[in-house]
């Protein structure tokens, strides 16, 4: 990758290895349940979720709609997050296509949703009420900076769905950086829920996918679920491929984009007009504002450094996010530093 590309680790490139593994991978017919290689990375992903199964899916966003539907039938209702991925930006996926109606709670800074506000959005049996069936979270929490929801929160979360009769989903597209930030297996993440997804093509690098896993009777359910979407892939195992060295390669080097996401927040705070969101990062995401001493907005930053060849995700009007990932290194976090001070200096 040539540019500086910080706008999201979804622009990641598969590395070289994963590109020779795409290139070996053996195939066959995955609706039948005939691709070694994604039997494979489904074996392993459920592995690493501690759960029973796991189903490859084309992207995070069909990994949540799937996962919704196969806990969901039409006119039931989700509980989630007013800032959640799946609520905000995946299309109205589980209303328009499964007829689920979303019920969305207050979202706290640090990506959680108060217990007794999920509590009190939980309906009682009458007529006029859809019925609640499912509580979704995300972690890392996208909108809250990258936030990790830790495993305590999770379970008390998972310990209240029980007791109420309905279950639980984590958006878990960026699990293994919640778990590289809190010091703690992703396992123990994803224990108090019935499902996770997670994401192969964000900072893992795979050039494609995601994982849904849970037991084997939801898994079987999300198959079909996936095929009605179109997302039943034949020679997946070329894709499949990358994932599985992505699990391989990948997971224990998120540190190093949460340490350069740390000196790239260190170097932009240093800068007069720039306000670090308070905490930020929490993993390998930087959000700030550009004060109004700043000389330029949002969308201009984003076009000065462009001609850097440094690309930036504005996220508001003075607002920005920028994703550390494989791609970044050190040399990277300079120039965007010195790319910003320009800015500072110079309109
Ligand atoms: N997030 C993307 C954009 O859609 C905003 C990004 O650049 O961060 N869950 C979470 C928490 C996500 O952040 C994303 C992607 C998804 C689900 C959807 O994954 P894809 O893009 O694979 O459908």
């Amino acid at each position: 990758m040539k540019e500086i590309d910080l706008r999201s680790d979804t622009v990641t490139h598969p590395t070289p290895e994963m590109r020779e593994a795409m290139a070996r991978a053996e195939v066959g017919d995955d609706v039948f349940g005939e691709d070694p290689t994604v039997c494979r990375l489904e074996a392993m992903a459920a592995e690493r979720m501690g759960k029973e199964a796991a189903l490859f899916v084309a992207s995070g966003t069909m990994g949540n709609l799937a996962g919704v539907l196969a806990h969901c039938g039409r006119g039931d209702e989700v509980i989630l997050g007013d800032l959640a991925h799946t609520f905000l930006y995946e299309a109205g996926g589980v209303s328009a296509l499964g007829g689920v109606h979303p019920h969305p709670v207050r979202t706290r800074p640090d990506g959680t949703l108060p217990l007794e506000e999920i509590e009190a959005a939980i309906r009682t049996d009458d007529v006029h009420f859809p019925i609640s069936r499912l509580i979704c979270l995300e972690n890392t929490h996208n909108r809250c900076g990258g936030v990790a929801l830790t495993a305590e929160y999770t379970s008390a979360v998972g310990v209240l769905a029980k007791r109420r009769g309905l279950r639980l989903h984590l958006d878990g597209a960026r699990i293994f950086n919640a778990a590289a930030a809190l010091g703690v297996d992703a396992r123990l993440l994803a224990e108090p829920a019935d499902s996770i997804t997670f994401c192969l093509s964000k900072g893992l690098c795979a050039p494609v996918g995601s994982l849904l896993c849970g037991d084997s009777e939801y898994i079987g359910r999300a198959r079909r679920v996936r095929k009605q979407l179109g997302g039943g892939m034949r020679q997946a195992g070329v894709l499949a491929a990358a994932g599985i060295v992505a699990l391989e390669t990948m997971v224990d080097r998120l540190a190093e984009d949460h340490k350069r996401a740390r000196l790239l927040a260190v170097g932009l705070g240093g800068i007069p007009g720039i306000l670090l969101d308070p905490g930020t990062p929490q993993t390998n995401m930087v959000f700030l504002n550009l004060s109004e001493s700043f000389p330029v907005d949002a969308q201009q930053a984003s076009e000065r450094l462009r001609g850097l060849g440094i690309r930036v995700h504005p996220s508001g009007a003075r607002r920005l996010r920028l994703v550390l990932h494989y791609w970044i290194n050190d040399a990277g976090v300079e120039a965007t530093i010195d790319g910003f001070q320009n800015i500072a200096d110079n309109g």
